[in-house]
């Protein structure tokens, strides 16, 4: 089982989108292990788009993900952060495919709605950033018997 890092962007939560966007990843079978809802701290964003700091963009970047709260989440289940990628679609919301949370709701690159780890090293790295390994909680989904076939 692998675990990954999400976060609805403010204008995902602005929107009303975090219950549809809970809900896409609970029926496709991940399971929510860990989740906060608050306005991040510049040191955490800072250290989320690492990255990004000398790009261009990050000023407006972080002004916009400092704009007002976000929700904070951790998602476990088999192959969880090709499959969370796979669910967001890609950066572009106006590039991604129809049926992914990006290409359904959104349109501005800087405005993409949700955030999800783009590997195993940054899914790691970007939990240990928002939550101490207390706030993940270990239990089984009384549905995984029939959602995995082994
Ligand atoms: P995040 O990290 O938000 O899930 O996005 P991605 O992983 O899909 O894409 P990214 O790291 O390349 O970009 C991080 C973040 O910056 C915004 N952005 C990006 C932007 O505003 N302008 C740009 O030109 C790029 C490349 C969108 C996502």
């Amino acid at each position: 089982m692998e675990r990954t890092f999400v976060m609805v962007k403010p204008d995902g939560v602005q929107r009303g989108l975090v219950g549809q966007i809970v809900s896409r990843l609970e029926e496709k079978g991940l399971k929510l292990v860990a989740a906060r809802f608050e306005s991040l701290p510049e040191a955490r964003v800072n250290d989320q788009y690492r990255e990004h700091l000398e790009k261009p963009f990050f000023p407006s970047l972080k002004k916009y993900i400092m704009g007002g709260p976000v929700f904070l989440m951790v998602w476990e289940g088999r192959n969880a952060v090709a499959i969370v990628r796979k669910l967001i679609g890609v950066t572009n919301p106006q590039e991604a495919a129809p049926g992914t949370i990006r290409g359904d709701y959104g349109i501005d690159i800087g405005r993409n709605v949700i955030h999800a780890s783009d590997s195993g090293e940054s899914a790691a790295r970007e939990i240990a950033i928002h939550f101490k390994p207390a706030d993940i909680s270990s239990y089984t989904r009384i549905d995984s018997a029939v959602i995995y076939e082994y």
